[in-house]
C-alpha cells in the first residue's frame, strides 16, 4: 500500500481557523499525512454571554475516536487543547487501550486571545498521566514555566535547564519553545542526553495565531512519516517559521500564519542547528 502516513489531532475548535484542529488539518494537508480530528471543545467567543469554551462531552470525544480508528486506524497522533481532567484521563485510556506510540503533546493552556484552554486542576493530570506517554512535548515558555511550578525563563541557558528537568515526567523528547523570549526564535530539544538548539531568525510579525498548532502539528506529520524526532523538529521548525514569515490579517485581529508558504513559494528557512552534550 503506498497511502498517506495517518495523523490525528486531539484538540479544540479554533473557529477563527487560524488554530486548534483547523491548523493542525492545514498542516496536515501541506505535508501530504492523512488528518483525521477528534474535537474536544468548541472555542467561540458568544456575543451575548462572552462564554468561549464548550467542552464536549467524553461519549462524544470517546464516539468519535472509535470512528476514526475503525475507519482509518493512525501512524501518529498530537494532542493540542484538552481543557479538563476527564479529557485528559480519557484521552490517555484511549492512547493505551490502541497502544500508540507515536504522541506529540503540545500542552496547550491559553490562547492569544487569552482563552482559558486547560483547567487549573488538570495540570497534574497532564504532567502524570499524559506526558509520560509522549514521544515529544512541545511546550512554549509560559507553558513550560507552568508545568516547572512557575519557574521564571528569561534566557536560552533557562530553557536548557528547563528542557532537562521538564525531561524528569517521562516524555521521550522535550522541546521547549523560546518564540516568546526576545531576539532570534531558539528552541531547546533534550533527549536525556544531547540538548540540540534550534534557532531561527526573529520575523517582525503580530500574525502569530497558531503558530504553536502548526509547529506540533508538523512534527506529529513527520514522525508518522518515519522521520527520527531531530529531523522532524528541523523540518517543522522551517515549516512554521516561513508560515509566519508570511502570515496576514483580514482585520485588526492577530491573524493566521500561511500554512501553504513552504510549498508555494518553495522556500525552506536556514535553520542553525547546535548540539551539545549534557552531564
Ligand atoms: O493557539 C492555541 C489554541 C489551541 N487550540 C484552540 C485555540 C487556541 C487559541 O486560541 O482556540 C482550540
Amino acid at each position: 500500500m503506498n497511502y498517506p502516513s495517518r495523523v490525528m489531532t486531539i484538540a479544540g475548535s479554533a473557529a477563527g481557523g487560524s488554530a486548534g484542529i483547523q491548523a493542525d488539518l492545514k498542516t496536515f494537508q501541506e505535508l501530504d499525512v492523512y488528518g483525521m480530528s477528534i474535537v474536544t471543545a468548541i472555542v467561540g467567543r458568544h456575543p451575548k454571554t462572552n462564554k468561549n469554551v464548550h467542552p464536549q462531552t467524553i461519549e462524544a470525544i470517546e464516539a468519535q475516536f472509535a470512528t476514526a480508528m475503525n475507519q482509518v486506524g493512525v501512524d501518529g497522533l498530537k494532542t493540542g487543547m484538552l481543557f479538563s481532567k476527564e479529557v485528559i484521563e480519557t484521552v490517555v485510556g484511549l492512547i493505551m487501550n490502541a497502544a500508540i506510540e507515536t504522541i506529540v503533546v503540545d500542552p496547550v493552556m491559553i490562547g492569544k486571545m487569552n482563552s482559558k484552554l486547560l483547567e487549573d486542576d488538570a495540570i497534574q493530570a497532564l504532567k502524570e498521566k499524559l506526558v509520560p506517554l509522549a514521544t515529544i512535548i512541545t511546550p512554549n515558555v509560559p507553558e513550560a514555566s507552568v508545568l516547572l511550578d512557575d519557574r521564571p525563563l528569561m534566557t536560552t541557558e533557562d530553557l536548557q535547564q528547563a528542557a532537562v528537568d521538564l525531561y524528569q515526567l517521562g516524555s521521550e523528547y522535550v522541546l521547549v519553545k523560546g518564540g516568546r523570549l526576545n531576539g532570534p526564535a531558539i528552541d531547546v530539544l533534550y533527549d536525556g542526553k544531547t540538548v540540540t538548539t534550534f534557532e531561527a531568525p526573529r520575523i517582525e510579525t503580530v500574525n502569530t495565531s497558531g503558530a504553536g498548532c502548526t509547529y506540533s502539528a508538523a512534527i506529529a506529520a513527520y514522525l508518522a512519516k518515519g522521520k527520527p524526532v531531530s529531523e522532524a523538529v528541523h523540518l517543522s521548525k522551517s515549516f512554521v517559521t516561513t508560515a509566519i514569515e508570511h502570515g496576514y490579517s483580514y482585520t485588526d485581529i492577530v491573524g493566521p500564519t500561511y500554512h501553504i508558504a513552504e510549498r508555494k513559494y518553495g522556500e525552506a528557512h536556514n535553520i542553525k542547528v547546535k548540539t551539545m552534550k549534557m552531564r
